[in-house]
């Protein structure tokens, strides 16, 4: 019955009703999830997709890491999208899926993620569940407070989460203080393809850690969390914990779209890289971006203001009227809500306690809602039911406690197995959030399944929130370290969701729509092999006169139009990956070949009956060798 720990003693599963549990989380089989979960990869810069409430992993979409499984990163389409200003960049680390929105609710056509090693963000297409755009952000170091999007997709942000000199410069690493500075980014994300660097405002050099944007009220501004207000830049666990509040950054973007139409924006010179992956051509390419327009608070009042907040606070998050904004301090036990009406009187007020490089800071008295006295430890996220219910992690005492908006009160506590740092409610951040399950990213997973050496994977677990009390359903493995993840329900993505890729529609430059156009061309030492592929060969499958020293592009088209038959491709010796190619589809394989030989090239996905069949010869010949080019399927060139 119950599962045993290594001990043999009984554990505590922390399930009440394990025969209740069992069938809330039951999808019989050919049944489908009520809602898509996606979950950031953490450091494995990817997103994973998991229907709920079954837990079962659909998908992983490669964003800011190579793939092995679908070649993105490695084929020579892809490569352009891990592009930066530093050059190839081919992993990250993946923290906060958001979803596009209209009107404050998830809509289901996009995802965006961000990486937070070398700044970027990401939009993943939800028709295919492909990156197509990915854009770095300049004057910043650790883009975590990203990309928390605003009410109609105008804009994904990205704050600092470490300060560095802007911009960046060589100088002692103690001038921090005079030399360090902080930047606040809002990239144009309503058009794909055009996503763009619109504005940078300059702050203090703090850390800038979270955000959430507004919502109904409160739409137009957004609110980001900072620590070490201190501006220490060594043993940080200590010198940035020095002060006793911290604040809450509250931008009011609407005013910067002002004073940028105003022409208060000052063009500075950046290095930044915008990479976009076109569906006609199945091809990605990397532009170059030179300048930054920035905003200097000092010089555009009513732009900033800073809301003291108690104990580096980590999560900021706005409740679904737009009104709350909770302070998740994470050296704390209770929770700081900011009113969002107070805040405007006190600005209206003046009711400053100082200032900052020419940001008002706010009295806390003067914006405080209230204040949730938790009884836990440790606050990091909070996320809303829509009936009036808020729910916070607490990463050290282990645990999501839900309280009600307004009153303060605890309503009711659940242990997490174990360390919680994100939860997640679908529509959770949003204007109407759908409520019904909770989930709960944890961080340590030690005895909740079966051993797997020293690395265990991560544990999520999902909680039924529909009832007064929390009810654990279910434990599920993740994959990499999920921070955030945000889920909508199924049919309003699915209805958008692409079977195959049209192949009259196919601007591949080196595309190749019918068998019969295949072929084989040299070019000096570089040779093209347009290859087709159907079930259950590859056109041609016979090719000769191919050299050491050469340099030879598969180019490779899945002729299929059937949903679901993708194509791989695989060469003996070749040091890259594999392509996966969808039906439709053309990519490209880079293959050097280092010695004389016949090479085996086959499909690496079991297509048909006859897929071990699906296989060819590649004959390389010694360096200046006279073999002329050739090519066949069945004796027929
Ligand atoms: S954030 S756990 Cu990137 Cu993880 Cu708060
Ligand atoms: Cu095509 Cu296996």
């Amino acid at each position: 019955m119950a599962a045993c720990g290594n001990s043999g003693e009984k554990k505590d599963s922390g399930m009440m009703n394990t025969g209740d549990a069992a069938q809330k989380v039951y999808v019989a089989p050919g049944e489908y999830d009520e809602f898509y979960a996606f979950m950031s990869g953490g450091f494995s810069g990817q997103i994973s997709v998991y229907g709920l409430p079954s837990g079962r992993l659909l998908k992983v979409v490669p964003v800011f890491s190579q793939d092995a499984e679908k070649g993105y990163g490695y084929n020579e389409e892809t490569k352009p999208m891990l592009n930066t200003s530093y050059g190839f960049v081919p992993w990250d680390d993946a923290h906060h899926p958001e979803l596009s929105q209209t009107d404050g609710v998830p809509d289901g056509r996009w995802i965006f993620i961000n990486g937070n090693n070398t700044p970027r963000i990401a939009r993943v297409d939800l028709t295919t569940f492909e990156t197509t755009e990915i854009i770095e952000i300049p004057n910043s170091g650790g883009n975590h407070s990203s990309p928390f999007i605003t009410e109609n997709s105008e804009y994904v942000v990205a704050g600092t989460r470490f300060s560095v000199p802007f911009p960046q410069k060589d100088v002692p690493i103690d001038s921090y203080k005079e030399n360090f500075k902080g930047a606040l980014t809002y990239i144009k994300a309503d058009e794909p393809g055009n996503m763009d660097v619109s504005f940078q405002i300059l702050v203090p050099g703090y850390d800038y850690d979270l955000a959430h944007s507004g919502k109904g009220k409160s739409h137009g501004w957004t609110f980001f969390t900072t620590y070490n207000t201190e501006e220490s830049h060594t043993l940080k666990e200590v010198n940035a914990s020095q002060n006793d509040k911290d604040f809450i950054a509250a931008v009011n973007w609407k005013k910067a779209e002002e004073y940028l139409k105003q022409g208060k924006g000052k063009k500075m010179p950046a290095n930044y890289m915008h990479n976009y992956y076109d569906e006609e051509t199945h091809t990605a390419t990397s532009t170059e971006k030179k300048e930054v327009t920035v905003l200097i608070p000092s010089e555009c009042p009513g732009l900033i203001y800073y809301l003291p907040t108690p104990k580096s606070p980590h999560g900021v998050d706005v409740d679904p009227t737009g009104e709350y904004i909770v302070g998740n301090g994470k050296l704390s036990a209770d929770l700081t809500v900011h009113s969002f009406d107070k805040m405007l009187t006190a600005i209206e007020n003046e009711e400053f306690e100082g200032e900052v490089d020419g940001i008002p800071i706010l009295k806390l008295d003067a914006v405080s809602a209230g204040t949730v006295s938790s009884g836990g430890l440790g606050p990091l996220h909070t996320e809303f039911d829509g009936k009036g219910n808020a729910y916070t992690t607490f990463f050290i005492s282990s645990e999501v406690v839900k309280w009600k908006l307004g009153t303060w009160e605890v309503l009711d506590r659940a242990p997490c197995y174990y360390s919680v740092g994100h939860l997640m409610i679908p529509g959770g951040d949003s204007k109407s959030p759908w409520g019904k399950y909770l989930v709960a990213l944890n961080k340590i997973t030690k005895d909740r399944y079966l051993p797997t050496g020293p690395e265990m994977n991560h544990s999520a677990q999902l909680y039924d929130i529909s009832g007064d009390k929390m009810e654990l359903l279910l434990d599920f493995p993740t994959i990499g370290e999920p921070h955030y993840a945000q889920a909508i329900p199924a049919d309003i993505v699915m209805k958008n969701s692409k079977k195959i890729y049209p192949i009259e529609e196919n601007k591949h430059p080196h595309a190749v729509k019918n068998e019969k156009d295949v072929r084989v061309e040299r070019d000096g030492n570089v040779v093209r092999v347009y290859i087709t592929s159907i079930r259950s060969h590859f056109n041609p499958d016979n090719i000769e006169g191919i050299k050491v020293g050469d340099k030879v592009y598969f180019h490779l088209t899945n002729l299929e139009q059937d949903w679901d038959t993708p194509h791989g491709l695989s060469i003996m010796g070749a040091r890259n990956a594999e392509l996966l190619v969808m039906p439709g589809q053309t990519e490209t394989l880079v293959w050097e070949p280092q010695k004389p030989g016949v090479y085996p090239f086959y499909c690496t996905d079991f297509c048909s009956a006859l897929h071990q069949e699906m296989q060819g010869y590649i004959r390389v010949s010694p360096k200046g060798a006279n073999v002329p080019i050739k090519w066949s399927l069945d004796g027929e060139e």
